[in-house]
């Protein structure tokens, strides 16, 4: 038996760089989750009788959720749906399966780096046939449903046993609990040389992977200690919880801070890396060696040829505006395509079906490839070590040789967290207001060459998306870039991300922050981030 149940709607139900985020409290109350999946199937057509993939990256509410979204599913016409063990599934798995299983479509629940916990974050996202996140045509639709949603229609069955695999009845649907990590895992060993990363791992080569008790913790456990022979302990922090412990599961300097100085320490690992909440970002820390996103994406391009999956070698590469140019220069190297795009994942989805880009990255930790739609934290782990364990070199060498042969692109992003709302967006009009001011103007002994709000067209379908950040960039290819976060759930937070491209070697030793001097004062001449915000410094300094 089905119900339909009226409703009324909410207005702040607009997803944002990465699905709808909002505190827990809030997804509480009355019928808000209900009245965003309906929304989802309302915006969607053609799902009668085809599968739905469920997961999620087991924070505070995810079971809840899922109960309800299977009995959703189940109302509205879903044939199947395929859920992760105990409701786990992450980022990248979940993209996965949906390819494999050839699904409709996949509801991810997740808030990614944020925190969880009763008082914290929770995040519901869509993903379309391909794998990956909705594109805007579609969040957008969804949005404007959310705003005049009156009825949501549920299934009267009882709650399906998510921590038993096998297959169950929601209504007339099909229910199947499957393993979390065993297709992901099989995936991974399909594009990566693991006989050379095993022999790697027997060899002595010791590693370091913070799950920062978020879910690639039984990912890591299986491919890395069970089918890589890394020694027993190699994943830390690896049960999920439904807090994360109470800390930041972000993959940064400032959460991942115990293993940075670690892997800066004389008995340092040769390895380290971490994860996010829900899988999909990474962190890189050679032995002595923290690499910045934008490097890493510009390494793994220029040596992806060394893994199996890869070595007929790539067909371009894409990386969101912000990140550093670094992989651009590899591109041009390879004499490979580059592609410019905003912030977020969905904009990679194009693009990699229509093999124009193999690779693609951000500078907020992630890097993905074509084998699914989402970023992926441990597959950028995977590939590093096949790489070190190709050249069978240390990640600070081959940095050291990789900024030799192309340069070196200094890269800081700073985040003013929390910043009162109208504050960012008064100093974000001010800033538009100045811009065509800019260019030809010195600023810190800084020639402006030009300045502009980004706006990207999609070479597939035509579409336009506008208001993608603002870039100021100098005479000598330094530039500095400020935006509004679209993730966080309180306040705003300013992102501004400076870049410094420096081809001398001699100089390549030189502290980021100090490179970037010159560069992150220009950022506070040109915003007036100071006045605007009242803060002296930034929050978090990645
Ligand atoms: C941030 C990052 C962006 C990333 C997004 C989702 O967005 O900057 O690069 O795609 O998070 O990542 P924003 O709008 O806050 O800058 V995740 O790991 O939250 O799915
Ligand atoms: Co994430």
């Amino acid at each position: 038996m089905n119900s339909i149940v009226k409703t009324v709607p909410y207005d702040d139900q607009k997803p944002g760089t990465s699905g709808l985020r909002k505190k827990v409290p809030v997804f509480q109350q009355e019928n808000y989750v209900e009245n965003f999946i309906q929304s989802i199937f309302d915006s969607v057509a053609g799902y009668r009788g085809e599968t739905l993939v469920i997961g999620g990256d087991g924070r505070y509410f995810n079971r809840e959720t899922i109960q309800t979204a299977i009995k959703m599913a189940a109302a509205n016409g879903f044939g199947r749906v395929i859920v992760g063990q105990g409701g786990i599934l992450s980022t990248p798995a979940a993209s996965h399966l949906i390819r494999k299983n050839e699904a409709f479509g996949g509801i991810v629940l997740s808030a990614s780096h944020n925190p969880g916990g009763p008082e914290e974050d929770f995040g519901i996202k869509y993903n379309v046939g391909n794998g990956g996140p909705a594109p805007e045509k579609i969040t957008e639709a969804i949005y404007q449903r959310t705003l005049v949603i009156d009825r949501y229609a549920i299934a009267d069955s009882p709650d399906i046993d998510l921590d038993t695999i096998g297959t169950f009845q929601a209504g007339d649907m099909t229910v199947e609990v499957v393993d979390s990590v065993a297709d992901y895992a099989d995936l991974m060993e399909s594009l990566f040389d693991f006989d050379a990363i095993r022999a790697m791992f027997s060899g002595g080569f010791r590693m370091v992977f913070d799950a920062m008790h978020a879910v690639t913790g039984p990912y890591a456990v299986e491919i890395l200690e069970k089918r890589l022979g890394a020694e027993h302990g190699t994943a830390r922090n690896a049960v999920p919880l439904p807090d994360f412990g109470g800390h930041h599961p972000d993959p940064n300097l400032v959460h991942a801070k115990d293993l940075y100085d670690l892997m800066m320490s004389q008995n340092a690992p040769d390895f380290g890396a971490a994860s996010d909440g829900d899988g999909d970002r990474n962190l890189i820390i050679g032995k002595g060696i923290f690499v910045t996103p934008s490097d890493s994406l510009a390494m793994l391009a220029a040596n992806a040829h060394l893994a199996p999956a890869y070595k007929a070698g790539l067909k371009g590469i894409a990386r969101s505006m912000p990140t550093s140019a670094a992989a651009d220069r590899v591109a041009e190297k390879l004499g490979i395509g580059m592609y410019e795009t905003p912030t977020g994942w969905k904009f990679f989805g194009n693009l990699l079906d229509a093999g124009l880009v193999t690779i693609c990255g951000e500078e907020s930790a992630g890097t993905g490839s074509d084998h699914v739609r989402e970023k992926d934290g441990l597959w950028a782990v995977l590939l590093w070590l096949n790489i070190v364990a190709a050249r069978g070199e240390s990640v600070i060498d081959i940095a050291g040789k990789h900024w030799a042969e192309y340069g070196r692109n200094y890269y800081s992003r700073h985040d003013y967290e929390g910043v009162d709302t109208d504050d960012a967006n008064a100093l974000m009009a001010a800033l538009k207001e100045k811009l065509p001011k800019l260019p030809g103007t010195t600023v810190k002994g800084l020639k402006v060459a030009s300045a502009d709000d980004f706006s990207y067209l999609d070479p597939v379908d035509g579409s336009t998306s506008s208001n993608q950040g603002i870039r100021v960039l100098f005479e000598g290819g330094s530039r500095v870039v400020f935006r509004l976060s679209g993730t966080g759930t309180t306040g705003a937070t300013l992102r501004v991300y400076i870049e410094r491209y420096e081809p001398d070697p001699a100089r390549h030793d030189v502290e980021t922050q100090e490179a970037l001097s010159d560069l992150i004062a220009a950022a506070d001449a040109i915003a007036s981030i100071r006045k605007h915000t009242g803060r002296p410094t930034p929050s978090v300094i990645t």
